[in-house]
Formats: C-alpha cells, sequence, structure tokens
C-alpha cells in the first residue's frame, strides 16, 4: 500500500483545516527568563554536537530545543517505518536524534514557517533508487518507499507542528498546483507564505523546457502567476532571493537581475542588476535581510556577499567549474530608498556557499562554503569527486554592520572546524546565540568514501558572548503585537553589568531565525523593538519596550525568538508569536508613546572621605527619593498588568 494513500482526499482536507487553525489566537503572558547558558570550552570556536542520522540538507529551529532536519531522499543508514530515513528533529538540551518520515521525496525543496506555527515545506525530486536514479514507481515501494516529491497528480507539499514531547511528525497537504523542484518561500503580512519559481526534473541550472517561472501561495489563491523576472533570468533562476518588505512589496533577486513585486496586482519594477557576481544557486553567495532597527527607520537593506561571476551563457558543465574562483564582492541595496546596490567591505577571501547567519547582538556570522567553484554536483573529468566546488573554506569570520567601512569583517580570535561544509550544508541560530552547522553532501547518494564525504556531524559554534553573565529579564512576553502598550523589563545591576547607563545601549530583539537550505536562511529577519528606559540609582533598570511598529510586513507573523541585548550580551532567547497566532489579516493599533528616558544618577558614597554636607549630598538624597517612589511605582505596575494580560 502506498504511503500518501493512507490519508484519504476528505481527511487530507480536515488535516489542512485543522492544521490552520490549531494555533489559536495566542493569549498575552509572561515568561520566566531561561536563565544562563552553559559554560562552554569551545568559545569562538565548534564543537562537535551529535550524528544528524540524516544529512542537513534543510534545517530549522522548531521549539527552544529541537532542530529539524530534511534531507534528500537518500541511503542514510538509520531506518524509518521499513525504509531508510531521510529526515530527523535533534534535541538541544540531550544532544539526542530522532528519526522522522517526511513521507515523500523532499530533494532540493523550500520552506518556512506560517503565522499559526506550522512549518510548511514545499517541492522536491521525483522518487528515486540507488545512485538518485528515477523509480520506475513514482508512488512508493522499494528501496525508499519515497512517493514523489513534486508529485504534479496530487501536489502535496508537507507540513508539521513542532514539538517537544517527541510525538510530532510530518504530514502531507495537498494545495500546490505544479511541480516545483528549488522554490523560495517567504512568509507574508498575514501569516501565509509565497512560494515562488523552481523546475520540474531538476539539474544544475535550470532550461525553458523545465521552468515553472511562477509563483503561488499557501493556502492557495488559485492558479499560479507567471513572474517576468523568473522567465527573463534562466538558466540561473532556481531558488530565487527574496524577501518581503515594509512596503508589502517583495524583494526578488535572479541570476543578474533584481526587481520589486507588488504580488497582490502582478506588477514588477525592475532595480539594477546585481554587481559582480551571480548570488542565485548554484553561484551560491550568501544573503541576509540587515538587521531592521529604530535607529535605521525599520528600513530593509539586504547585503550579498561572495557567489561567482559567470555569465549565463557559462552555465554548462563542460568546463572546470569546481576550480573557479568564487567572488570576494559584497554588496547591499536598501530597495525601497535606492534602485542601485553599493558595494560594501568584501570578504576576505572569495566564497561559494557561505551562510549568513543574523547573531542577536546585530553582528553576522559567515560559515561553510568552499574557495573555488559553485554548488551542485554532476560527474565530468574536473569534478572533485562528485562536488563542483573544492577549497573547503574552514575558518569562520563574522561582520559588524555598525562598525566603520573598511573594518566591518573580523575573524580576530575565531577558531576554525575541522568539517566540510560543501554543497547540501546548513545553518541556524539557536535560542542560546549559539549556531547549529550540519550536512554537506556534494553526491547523488550517501558516499562516505568521497573526497567531500556525506556529512553527519553536527557542531556548534559559540560566539564571543556565550560564556558571559546573560542577562535575565523579568516581564518578557510571550507575544509580541503590531503596535498598542508598551511593557516593561526589570534588569538587576548584575544584567546591566554593575552601571545602569549600560541600560541606555541595549537592544530588544526579535528575530526569525529562518529555514535554511542551499546558503539561504528563508525567512530569516531580526527587527529592533523601540524602547525606552529608567536606571535606578543602585545600577538597576526598567526597560518600557515598544511592540513591534503597526506593520506586520516589518516582521511576519509566527513564532520567533525575542533576546535582550545589554553590552552585547544577548539573553538565552525565549520563544514569543509574533501577531495574532493565526493565518489571517493582524491586527494593528499606533504604538503607544513611551516615557521619557532617564537615568538616575548614583548615590555618592557616604564614606569618610565625602563628609561635605554640600550640594551634591542634597541632590543624592532627592534622587534616592525619587528612586525610591519610581520603584514602588514600577513595581505596582506590574502587579496590576499581569492580571490583566491573562
Ligand atoms: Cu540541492
Amino acid at each position: 500500500m502506498l504511503q500518501v494513500f493512507v490519508f484519504a482526499p476528505t481527511s487530507l482536507v480536515f488535516l489542512c483545516f485543522s492544521l490552520l487553525t490549531s494555533g489559536g489566537r495566542a493569549r498575552g503572558g509572561y515568561l520566566n527568563p531561561r536563565g544562563q547558558s552553559p559554560q562552554t570550552s569551545f568559545l569562538n570556536n565548534f564543537e562537535v554536537a551529535g550524528n544528524s542520522y540524516a544529512s542537513a540538507q534543510q534545517v530549522f529551529l522548531g521549539t527552544l530545543d529541537k532542530v529539524y532536519i530534511v534531507d534528500k531522499t537518500e541511503n542514510n543508514s538509520w531506518q524509518i517505518n521499513g525504509h531508510p530515513a531521510w529526515a530527523s528533529e535533534w534535541s538541544i538540551s540531550s544532544r539526542q536524534t530522532r528519526v522522522m518520515d517526511v513521507i515523500t521525496n523532499s530533494f532540493c525543496a523550500g520552506g518556512t514557517v506560517l503565522g499559526n506555527g506550522t512549518w510548511l515545506n514545499v517541492g522536491g525530486n521525483q522518487a528515486v533508487t540507488y545512485g538518485g536514479v528515477a523509480a520506475l514507481s513514482q508512488t512508493g515501494g522499494p528501496p525508499y518507499d519515497d512517493p514523489d516529491g513534486r508529485q504534479s497528480a496530487l501536489n502535496f507539499v508537507r507540513l508539521l507542528n513542532p514539538c517537544d514531547d517527541g510525538n510530532c511528525d510530518w504530514v502531507l497537504d495537498q494545495p500546490m498546483t505544479t511541480a516545483r523542484w528549488y522554490p523560495s518561500l517567504e512568509t507574508l503580512e498575514d501569516g501565509s507564505a509565497i512560494i515562488i519559481g523552481g523546475c520540474r526534473w531538476g539539474g544544475y541550472v535550470n532550461d525553458a523546457l523545465q521552468d515553472n517561472p511562477t509563483y503561488e501561495f499557501f493556502p492557495s489563491r488559485g492558479q499560479p502567476v507567471v513572474s517576468s523576472i523568473l522567465q527573463n533570468t534562466l538558466p540561473a533562476n532556481l531558488y530565487p532571493l527574496t524577501w518581503l518588505l515594509p512596503s508589502g512589496k517583495l524583494f526578488i533577486q535572479s541570476n543578474w537581475k533584481t526587481v520589486l513585486l507588488d504580488y497582490n496586482q502582478n506588477v514588477e519594477t525592475p532595480l539594477a542588476d546585481v554587481p559582480d557576481a551571480v548570488r542565485v544557486y548554484p553561484a551560491s553567495g550568501g544573503s541576509v535581510l540587515l538587521p531592521m532597527t529604530p535607529a535605521n527607520n525599520y528600513t530593509a537593506t539586504i547585503m550579498f556577499c561572495g557567489g561567482s561571476n559567470i555569465l549565463p551563457a557559462q552555465w554548462t558543465e563542460d568546463w572546470d567549474i569546481p576550480h573557479y574562483p568564487a567572488s570576494t564582492s559584497c554588496v547591499q541595496i536598501s530597495p525601497e530608498v535606492s534602485s542601485s546596490y553599493e558595494e560594501v567591505d568584501p570578504l576576505p577571501e572569495g566564497r561559494t556557499m557561505g551562510n549568513l547567519i543574523l547573531l542577536p547582538d546585530g553582528r553576522i556570522l559567515c560559515l561553510n562554503g568552499a574557495k573555488l567553484g559553485t554548488a551542485g554536483y554532476g560527474v565530468t573529468t574536473y569534478t572533485v569527486g562528485q562536488s563542483y566546488a573544492d577549497q573547503p573554506i574552514l575558518s569562520p569570520v563574522i561582520y559588524d554592520p555598525s562598525a566603520p567601512a573598511g573594518s566591518r569583517w573580523s575573524r580576530v580570535g575565531l577558531n576554525s572546524s575541522n568539517i566540510y561544509r560543501m554543497y547540501h550544508s546548513s545553518a541556524t541560530l539557536l535560542p542560546d546565540g549559539s549556531v547549529f552547522v550540519a550536512g554537506s553532501n556534494p553526491n547523488p547518494d550517501v558516499n562516505t568514501s568521497a573526497p567531500y564525504p556525506t556529512e553527519y556531524r553536527i557542531e556548534i559554534f559559540y560566539p564571543s558572548y556565550y560564556n558571559q553573565r546573560r542577562p535575565e529579564p523579568q516581564g518578557l512576553p510571550n507575544r509580541v503585537a503590531y503596535g498598542g502598550p508598551f511593557f516593561n523589563l526589570s534588569l538587576t545591576v548584575a544584567d546591566l553589568f554593575g552601571n545602569a547607563h549600560n541600560i541606555q545601549s541595549a537592544k530588544v530583539v526579535v528575530l526569525r531565525t529562518g529555514f535554511s537550505t542551499h546558503t539561504m536562511n528563508m525567512g530569516m529577519r531580526s527587527v529592533e523593538l523601540d524602547y525606552s528606559y529608567l536606571g535606578n540609582s543602585n545600577g538597576s533598570g526598567v526597560l518600557y519596550v515598544s511592540q513591534l511598529p503597526p506593520n506586520p510586513a516589518i516582521m511576519p507573523p509566527g513564532p520567533a525568538l525575542l533576546f535582550v541585548v545589554i553590552n552585547g550580551v544577548p539573553s538565552v532567547g525565549v520563544q514569543v508569536m509574533v501577531g495574532s497566532g493565526s493565518i489571517g489579516q493582524q491586527p494593528t493599533s499606533p504604538n503607544e508613546p513611551l516615557p521619557q528616558p532617564s537615568i538616575i544618577p548614583q548615590q555618592q558614597s557616604e564614606g569618610p572621605l565625602n563628609k561635605s554636607p554640600g550640594a551634591s549630598v542634597v541632590l543624592g538624597q532627592t534622587n534616592g527619593n525619587l528612586t525610591h517612589w519610581l520603584k514602588i511605582a514600577g513595581a505596582l505596575m506590574v502587579v496590576l498588568m499581569v492580571p490583566s494580560l491573562h
């Protein structure tokens, strides 16, 4: 019996309905701070932290404790339901792995999280046997029992509600119109997803005969819509790079071209061509939406680093791709401010397949990839094993957008991995501020003897802040709304590193970690919340924190991590629901105005060296009394607010 037919069509419809409504409306409440991260002897370094069981082609953080891994269908040794597994769940706390059944062939799928917290995984390959050869049966059967993952007759997508009890599984759902291998996804203002591009049969690059230059939505809004930029950017138009912008338009970068797409009207506005290098797969530059902050007025700026300077006619497989130097170029564009790109500090070495990961402190970690070649694999006289890339880059490097131009990249103090992370590697931020790194398999099936073998080792990279005492803010909300009343976060003297003035440079960060595959983290973005503060004379303080701006296009609805960063040290992240917790139009309201910021000067010492009864002592007493009353008022506010928000 075929696995896909376990579900009758009626139950599929029911399943779809229940998943889209089960999140329900988020209820307000408070979360306890998550305390301290354990100390590590691997600071600024990589630690091997377990086995992914399925090679980590696709990765995302699903709960505070669980990372989900999805691979292509291949001959991993771990079994599930009588066939090799190509999906798993890894626990951050126990470092144990559970095999999962993702049911259909998820080779080079895309994904994102919806506004109700359900993860969506879309597209894939036909059913295969060993070595990636097409299977006779496309509906299941030995050796892998992997029904067609881009199944145009049944058009299944895969859904997962992440869990911490080990009982959640991937389920199939129906509404997708056409086959897509290598699609990109982005979550929209209402918590639905747009699904963009792809092809029918796969391969190194796309071609006109198999192109799917369209976009559609989940939940479905009907038939797919043709996109000009996808039509005009063959053959390197797979996995187009896309972000929702504050205006509600989508930025799309494909091959050398760039547009803004109004997906409601299907109008594309051309922007400048990307300079220096192709950034999309298989050139595979890193890409990141830089933090959107009150200081930059929530302006979207997207940065691209590395990739490969390959012209459209060069995308053939009859030349020495694996030894072609990757680009060092980094460029950025603020598409709602300017239609052109600007050069920013280049990478210290050329890099293809270098993931760019947003850290909670506002810096960006670049890791994985290689100096030469591109993504992809094949069989030519030039390939390294079957890899189209060579010379792995084992050392990470960190970009600080706030550093002066010319000194934004640094690898001072950073240690190297000794694990090659080539094609089909991935990475994601974890709640404690460390970074999960896994995958690598530039081979058509499991191959443990290739020069770049199938890789199962998980690594954790620990950024410089990891061993510092973490802030433990009290009053963390479990949901963040689009406007409305501000909330208070209390910080102790220890949280403020003994100096209330440190509250002035705090950051309160809402961060979506995204869906990592093919050098992209689809949906990854971070937004800093506006705030004001009260610094107490004893060195403690209160942050008055605004909700998100009343615009869901700045940070789409759905689950995210919330961090409070003091002196560059993030709290251990909590999970919040952004928006209503449901798919649909999100409630918005104006942000309540914040109180004026103030720092109450610390009281002067009254020891024997400071006996003068002068003005400063009187001032100190006055401020001391004021502090006393403000503290009482603050405590009363917290006590009064807790029951009202439950
Ligand atoms: Cu791939």
